[in-house]
């Protein structure tokens, strides 16, 4: 076997949802490392995680725990990468970020390899890994957009818990016990953890997802908006979100309505999507067979399927995309971004 290049990986929130997830991912596809640092709050310092069969114990993440990293993924929450990730930056490490913190920095490309890998290669350091809703959505809308351009986009989410980090999880699995156990259900973290007002997620859809904005939009609505205009590099596209928590544990579902620039014919567009990278088509109404959460959860594609043209705008076209949030959505994107950062290289 030829010798291969191996890298320093530092994994920051490495006790989170998505932060485990990157863990298990860096050792499922075998990722070169040399050496790998588990990063966490103080919390967390002192336990241990088992990766290809060695124990690594957590350390607290400080501004000099990146001395000698390459690839520092983040995924610890807004302020941790405004604090760290500077420093790991000037420790020489490139920072693949989760967090909504450095988006829509004009000098931080923001990054689904299947759409724009080539911004990241002019990063100067750090690398956005865009919102979960919106990775999955423009991952599937990609090779539309290039073949027919997009006027519009109106889309809907039904998103998981997970989204919202392992006490969310923990929250809706709680309530659902207990309402069914007829206890009254505690609501503590949903909509959003900081806010005062929670409401209960067990057996109901709420329609806030993050703190809403000045225009009505949620923040998560209008992550949707701005970061799918910087990943296709066109400010042109009109892009309107409704973001919905539904009770389900993984994996974010979308409706989505699009209008497209040209005329289209369905069956080129079943079959752009069919050769689309990262992309799996599952579009069988007569077998009653369509994308499903619990079928995208642990897998890394998008799933697209309910393909349909509008019933009034002749170029409108429906579709129904869904993605394991915690994998393409978060954890997969940013170690897709290092394993393609190192081809480039190679
Ligand atoms: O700001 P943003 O961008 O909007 O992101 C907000 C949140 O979204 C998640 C992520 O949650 C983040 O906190 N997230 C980010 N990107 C995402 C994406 N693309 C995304 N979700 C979906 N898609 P999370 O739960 O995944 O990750 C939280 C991790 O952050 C670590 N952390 C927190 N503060 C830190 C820190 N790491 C370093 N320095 C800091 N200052 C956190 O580690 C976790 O890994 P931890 O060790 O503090 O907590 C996990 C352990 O602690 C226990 N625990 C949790 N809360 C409490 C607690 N114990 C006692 N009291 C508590 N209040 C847990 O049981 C666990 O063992
Ligand atoms: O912006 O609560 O990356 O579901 C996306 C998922 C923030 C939290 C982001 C959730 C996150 C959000």
């Amino acid at each position: 076997m030829a010798n291969q290049l191996t890298y320093n990986v530092a994994v920051v929130g490495a006790t989170g949802a998505v932060g485990q997830q990157m863990i298990r991912l860096l050792e499922e596809r075998n990722f070169p490392i040399k050496q790998l640092k588990l990063l966490a709050s103080g919390r967390s310092a002192g336990k241990t995680v088992t990766f290809k069969g060695q124990e690594v114990v957590l350390e607290e993440a400080t501004p000099e725990s990146f001395a000698g990293v390459d690839f520092a993924l983040f995924s610890a929450g807004g302020s941790v990468s405004k604090e760290l990730a500077p420093h790991a930056v000037r420790h020489g490490a490139i920072v693949i970020d989760n967090t909504s913190a450095y988006r829509m920095d004009p000098d931080v490309p923001l990054v689904v390899p299947e759409v724009n890998m080539d911004a990241a290669l002019a990063h100067k350091g750090i690398i956005a890994n865009p919102n979960c809703s919106t990775i999955q959505m423009v991952a599937a809308l990609k090779p539309l957009y290039d073949r027919f351009g997009i006027d519009r986009i109106i889309v809907s989410t039904y998103q998981a818990v997970s989204g919202a980090g392992q006490s969310a999880i923990n929250e809706l699995l709680d309530q659902s016990r207990d309402v069914l156990d007829g206890k009254e259900a505690e609501c503590r973290v949903l909509p959003v953890g900081k806010l005062p007002v929670h409401h209960q997620i067990a057996f109901n859809a709420i329609p806030q997802i993050d703190v809403f904005t000045d225009n009505g939009f949620t923040y998560e609505e209008m992550k949707m908006v701005n970061e799918t205009k910087k990943i296709f590099g066109d400010d042109t596209v009109q892009v309107s979100a409704t973001c919905v928590r539904i009770p389900v544990v993984y994996g974010h579902s979308e409706s989505v309505y699009v209008e497209l620039k040209q005329d289209y014919d369905l069956n080129e567009v079943r079959a752009l999507l069919e050769n689309a990278p990262g992309v799996v088509v599952v579009d069988a109404p007569q077998e009653q067979q369509y994308p499903l959460a619990t079928d995208a959860t642990g897998k890394l594609d998008v799933f697209v399927g309910r393909l349909r043209r509008d019933l009034h705008h002749p170029r409108g076209l429906h579709m129904w995309i869904v993605s394991d949030n915690l994998l393409k959505g978060a954890a997969w994107n940013t170690v897709q971004i290092a394993e393609e950062l190192i081809k480039a290289r190679a």
